[in-house]
């Protein structure tokens, strides 16, 4: 058994199956994960955090892949966490994490993990901000999180990110209007991918009226970036885009700025997942079990229920 300074230690170098095991025990959220995250806390805050979100089958795993044999090529080291809420068992994100191991496979300077799983009472959003300062704190230069952009958990999930990329594709039925307003509003650069596709154009062009409408309160305008991610075409203009908005906000004074509002949904995020797993210890499995029963029965409202959960909380 690696006693816990070893596994530290194996962490900060980097090494994939410490790496591995680390996020096994943050993805069970128990405290074992906590008491490593607080020690690996110190030596986080270098990597570059990049967040990419899109529809389903967008390309961002390709786009993800494409972006890290870039960033190799120039020097760099490589995290990609791929989470995908919407799938249990995340067909998709697994299937393209293999793919991916084979052409990355034997280079430890990329390391890539897919997250489904959701603990029982932990987020998934949590989950990943923790997985992604893990990998910060292995030494990671980039860390990239893949998420499918369909709801609330994304954004979220996006929030801890420096600089966040929403993917578009031509065709497939999101077009601009029917992309949900609240993904739009998160993205730093747009990417429309799959660019050798007809109707790139036509989304950029929808996208150029929609930007035209609203301004940034960060004063930033919002790059659009064509992709093949398969081929590679317009990647390193893409990730140009992107470390071009973390300089904006470096040069302005804003980036620290911008560090504190995401930390302070962390922070939120975990005080929302410690309340409740304290609270849930305290009440028991039995009790809580009790007392849904007697509210299905209607012996109890469950506003009292909730008071008598609290109650036993303190
Ligand atoms: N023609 C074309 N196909 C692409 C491009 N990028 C990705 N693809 C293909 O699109 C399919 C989906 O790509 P993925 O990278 O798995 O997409 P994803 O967004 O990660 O998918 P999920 O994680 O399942 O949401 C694959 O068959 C890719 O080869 C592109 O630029 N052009
Ligand atoms: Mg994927």
């Amino acid at each position: 058994v690696t006693q816990p300074d070893n596994l530290l230690e194996a962490i900060r170098r980097g090494e994939p199956r410490a790496l591995a095991r680390a996020i096994t025990r943050i993805e069970n959220r128990d405290d074992s994960a906590e008491a490593l995250l607080r020690q690996l806390f110190p030596y986080s805050g270098r990597a570059t955090l990049l967040g990419l979100t899109g529809a389903p089958g967008a390309g961002k795993s390709t786009l993800a892949d494409s972006l890290a044999a870039l960033l190799r090529s120039r020097g760099q080291s490589v995290g990609i966490v791929a989470v995908d809420p919407t799938s249990p068992f995340s067909g998709g994100a697994i299937l393209g994490d293999r793919i991916r191991m084979q052409r990355h496979h034997a280079d430890d300077g990329v390391f890539i993990r897919s997250m489904a799983t959701r603990g029982a009472l932990g987020g998934l959003a949590t989950a990943a901000a923790d997985v992604a300062l893990l990998l910060d704190a292995a030494g990671k230069d980039t860390v990239l999180v893949e998420t499918v952009g369909v709801g609330q958990d994304e954004v979220d999930i996006v929030r801890l990110a420096d600089v966040t990329v929403v993917m578009l594709v031509p065709g497939m039925g999101d077009d601009v209007q029917t992309i949900k307003a609240g993904i739009m509003e998160i993205a730093d650069v747009f990417a429309i991918n799959k660019a050798d596709r007809s109707g790139a154009d036509r989304v950029e062009q929808e996208l150029r009226a929609m930007l035209s409408i609203g301004h940034r309160p960060d004063g930033w305008s919002v790059p659009i970036v064509k992709t093949v991610a398969t081929d590679g075409t317009g990647v390193p203009e893409l990730l140009d885009a992107a470390l071009s908005y973390i300089a904006f906000l470096r040069d302005r004074g804003l980036l620290a700025s911008k560090k504190a509002v995401n930390w302070r949904q962390r922070l939120l995020d975990l005080l929302r997942e410690r309340l409740l797993m304290r609270a849930v210890n305290a009440t028991g499995e039995d009790r809580l079990a009790d007392l849904a029963g007697r509210v299905a029965r209607r012996e109890m409202d469950p506003y009292s229920a909730v008071d008598a959960i609290m109650q036993a909380q303190l």
